[in-house]
């Protein structure tokens, strides 16, 4: 053996090792609790496209081991042993015939599950519609008149965790502001694009009660790797309490006179309000005829974001994790505790919202401090002409301590 033999199978034998290293690492990821696995579907939606998934991956292993098999029979048998060319022939219609009917046969076979798998998702049920807008980067979702039952009596309109009635078929109307964004919940169906202009439904129904988390899977831009998002079942009485709590009115959470949150309003009116909505929010201000009035506080996304909007902070602490749904709000030990909560437990888990126990504040003071810092975004003033001077998401507003602390008091009793 030469020195360049040895080097070269002593090269060979080390990334075959690094090799089933790699692959024994993979193999040890898939057999961890992944929250986003597709191969654990918890739903019929996504229970139907794995049935069909391992259907169609025996019939395709059948094939491909016929294949193999035959390929292996044919290297061994005609290896160059120095004998004599074979005769030279030309065509063999009875086999070419075969070989033409049998994959068609095989490929008949198998569009009969997907087909009928095809129509089966496609359903458009009315159980419960709710409205899914993308942008960059992230989800928002409106609901309104009836959800499993529940009635809806005012638009409820919330980003980044959508809740919905665990047992009950719910109909996405999928589309988006800006760029194509691709909505995908892996254990509760498939994925569904998201394109300005067009509505696509996408059906999802959770078998139980729990959180199942998902991510915009079509490249949308600079901060796509954090647009993120959950859907939260919640037994049909939860889900009630969940609607109700949503609808209560701003006057059951405003801030008392005088404390640090009551302050926390004025700076949010002052800074925040032009681009986020909390309902029902008011201020004082003067009629036509210079009488004292209270005037609704009403947010103008379209003036300064691309999309034409940004999340609704009016029940903020009833969500876990903020823009994007890529920033927990709960502590880590909280957060561990709702995601493993038995399904009978997690609803009344869930619906504590952001208790101050569980409120991890340093991720929501980092964003007011400088959103772009955390989420690369759009925001450079200096750069915004191509875009009318709008933003892509959130820009750093250069907020004082003091501001940061009465917005983190004020959006703290925001649920
Ligand atoms: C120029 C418009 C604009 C202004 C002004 C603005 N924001 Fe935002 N904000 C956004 C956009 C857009 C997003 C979404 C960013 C993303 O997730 O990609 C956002 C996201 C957020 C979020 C995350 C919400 C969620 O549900 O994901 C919070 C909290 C927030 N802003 C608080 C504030 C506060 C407090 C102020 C005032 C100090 C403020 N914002 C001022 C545009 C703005
Ligand atoms: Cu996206």
């Amino acid at each position: 053996m030469t020195v360049f033999e040895n080097l070269s199978s002593r090269i060979r034998r080390r990334g075959f090792l690094a090799g089933a290293a790699v692959f024994a690492t993979l193999l040890a990821g898939c057999a961890e609790n992944a929250p986003q696995d597709t191969f654990e579907p918890a739903g019929p939606n996504a229970r139907k496209i794995d049935g069909l998934q391992r259907e169609l991956f025996y019939i395709s292993g059948i094939v491909g081991i016929i294949v193999l098999a035959a390929v292996a029979y044919a290297v061994w048998k005609f290896k160059d042993r120095g004998q004599d060319i074979p005769e030279q022939t030309h065509g063999n219609p009875k086999l070419e015939i075969l070989l033409t009917i049998l994959p068609a046969i095989i490929l008949v076979v198998v569009a009969v599950p997907t087909v009928s798998a095809v129509f089966e998702l496609d359903k458009k049920d009315n159980d419960c519609i709710i409205n899914v807008t993308g942008q960059q980067w992230w989800w928002e979702y409106d609901y309104s008149g009836t959800c499993g039952g529940v009635e809806i009596t005012e638009p409820i309109v919330t980003s980044g965790e959508l809740v919905i009635p665990a047992g009950t078929p719910v109909l996405l109307r999928i589309t988006s502001r800006d760029v194509i964004h691709s909505f995908w919940i892996p254990r509760l169906n498939g994925k569904r694009d998201a394109v300005p202009g067009r509505l696509h439904t996408l059906r999802l129904e959770a078998d139980q009660p729990g959180m199942y988390t998902g991510q915009c899977t079509e490249f949308c831009g600079l901060s796509h790797a954090r647009m993120r998002q959950a859907a939260v079942a919640l037994t049909p009485a939860d889900f009630q309490t969940w609607v109700n709590n949503q609808l209560e009115p701003y006057s059951a959470n405003a801030p008392e006179a005088g404390t640090t949150a009551a302050v926390g309003e004025e700076t949010f009116i002052a800074q925040c309000s032009r681009c986020h909505q909390v309902d029902d929010l008011t201020t004082a201000g003067k009629d036509d005829a210079g009488n004292d009035i209270t005037v609704p506080v009403l947010a103008e996304p379209d003036r300064y974001v691309v999309s034409g909007s940004a999340p609704n902070l009016t029940n903020l602490m009833t969500r876990t994790a903020f823009a994007g749904w890529t920033f927990d709000l709960l502590t880590e030990e909280c957060r561990d505790r709702l995601w493993n909560a038995p399904p009978d437990e997690f609803g009344a888990l869930y619906l504590q919202g952001v208790t101050p126990e569980c409120f991890d504040e340093t991720n929501l003071r980092e964003w007011l401090r400088n959103p772009p810092a955390m989420k690369p975004m759009y925001t450079d003033p200096n750069n915004l002409a191509a875009s009318d001077g709008k933003t892509r998401g959130m820009p750093n507003l250069n907020l004082t301590q003091d501001q940061i602390d009465q917005l983190v008091a004020y959006l703290l009793e925001r649920k």
